[in-house]
Order: C-alpha cells, then sequence, then structure tokens
C-alpha cells in the first residue's frame, strides 16, 4: 500500500492538479465490493454495495473547505456499469458544496442532483480517475458474480488542513524539502497503529459535520 501511495507516476499526475508540495491525505479506502446477490436485504454500506452521490469535501471537516484535494480512485479489477463502476455529476466541481444526510450513508439528497448530468465512468484495471472534492459522485451496485475491487486515494496540499486531524498524514512529495519525505512504510505502519489505540481507548470522533435533523434530511 505505501508503494501505492508513494507512486511516482500517481505522484508525477497529482503534482499537475495541485502542485509539488503534496501530503497523503489519511482518508483512503480499500473497497472490495461483493456481488450484491450475495448481500444480507439489509446491506447499506458504502464499502459494499452502491455509494450515495456525495462530494469528497463533505465527508471532512470543515476546517478543509478550502484544501487544495485530489481524489484518486484507482481500479484494481476492471469497473464496469455491471459491477459498479464510479459514476459522477459532469461539472458538479463548478458548483457549491450541496447538503449531505448521515442516513444511512453519507449522502446528498436525490431530489437534489442534477440526474441529466450523471454519467458512469468504466475504466480499465489499472487505470484510475483523478477528481476535485466538490465532484458529485457515487457508484453502482454490483450486479455481476464477480468481486469490484478499487482503491481511493487523497492528497492535499502540504499545510492545508487534512480534514480528519485525529489521522495520521506524511508528505509524500516536496521539490521544496525533500528531506521531508516520507520514505519508510514501517513508520507510516507505526502511525496508523498508534492512531487505531488512540482512538479505540476513546469515545468515538466527529468525523464529518452533518447532522439527520438538518432540513433536507427529513
Ligand atoms: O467506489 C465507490 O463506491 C465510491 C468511491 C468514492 O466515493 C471516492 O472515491 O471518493
Ligand atoms: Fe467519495
Amino acid at each position: 500500500m505505501f508503494k501505492l501511495v508513494t507512486d511516482t507516476k500517481l505522484l508525477d499526475s497529482v503534482e499537475t492538479l495541485i502542485g509539488s508540495e503534496i501530503t497523503s491525505n489519511p482518508i483512503q479506502h480499500v473497497r472490495i465490493k461483493p456481488p450484491s446477490a450475495i448481500l444480507d436485504d439489509r446491506e447499506n454500506r458504502a464499502h459494499f454495495t452502491s455509494t450515495d452521490w456525495h462530494q469528497d469535501r463533505a465527508v471532512v471537516l470543515e476546517e478543509a473547505d478550502r484544501t487544495r484535494m485530489v481524489t484518486c480512485w484507482l481500479a484494481v479489477t476492471d469497473a464496469t456499469v455491471e459491477n459498479g463502476c464510479l459514476r459522477v455529476v459532469q461539472g458538479s466541481h463548478r458548483g457549491e458544496m450541496m447538503p449531505h444526510c448521515p442516513n444511512p450513508q453519507l449522502g446528498i439528497p436525490n431530489e437534489l442532483i442534477n440526474h441529466s448530468a450523471a454519467i458512469p465512468i468504466p475504466v480499465k484495471a489499472g487505470s484510475g480517475i483523478l477528481f476535485h472534492p466538490l465532484t458529485i459522485h457515487g457508484s453502482l451496485p454490483n450486479m455481476t458474480s464477480d468481486v469490484r475491487w478499487s482503491f481511493d486515494l487523497r492528497y492535499n496540499v502540504t499545510g492545508d488542513p487534512t480534514g480528519r486531524p485525529m489521522f495520521p498524514n506524511f508528505i509524500a512529495r516536496s521539490r521544496v524539502a525533500p528531506q521531508s519525505e516520507l520514505s519508510n512504510p514501517n513508520e507510516w505502519r507505526r502511525l496508523w497503529e498508534r492512531t487505531r489505540t488512540r482512538l479505540s481507548n476513546n469515545a468515538p470522533v466527529q468525523i464529518h459535520r452533518w447532522s439527520p435533523d438538518a432540513t433536507p434530511c427529513a
């Protein structure tokens, strides 16, 4: 995972979008989406079934509202319309932050989505999709009998808040101070292990700002 997160070609692409001072944002997921047919009918978690429409800026704390960030969605298996590829609302990155509701997934109420601008983005294994934190996106359910596997990683400009201050970030690339780059995967592992110990011994932490009581969620 560390090799992937610090991959030169990936960071080169990220650099074209946010510049050379790049922090590995700690909001990172492995999504191994099983066939819908084998899921419990009540399953509604995003990592297992379709992902509701949302903006990645909304899944962070308000402190990161101005953070220059990019999401890199990487296909491990071919991602197709049938197996639950990513989909986006075209042009939505030019819009505003939309209201999000936390139940059951954190998502934008369906009636606020411009469905006529929504398109699926199938990609081949080994390909990636890079998108803006305001891009409205989600994913389809996996209607095939195979697993759909992807990673989603995020990077932000070093010094901008990550939006998850309780999780560890690290400098993945710096042209200004190359010695500040983390190169030891074991150090990354230790940072996460310490975080897990600290968080699991305390009350759950708040990771976003949205309340189920807000008007659009009624
Ligand atoms: O792959 C998915 O189901 C959703 C991915 C996503 O929301 C993201 O990469 O930010
Ligand atoms: Fe997302």
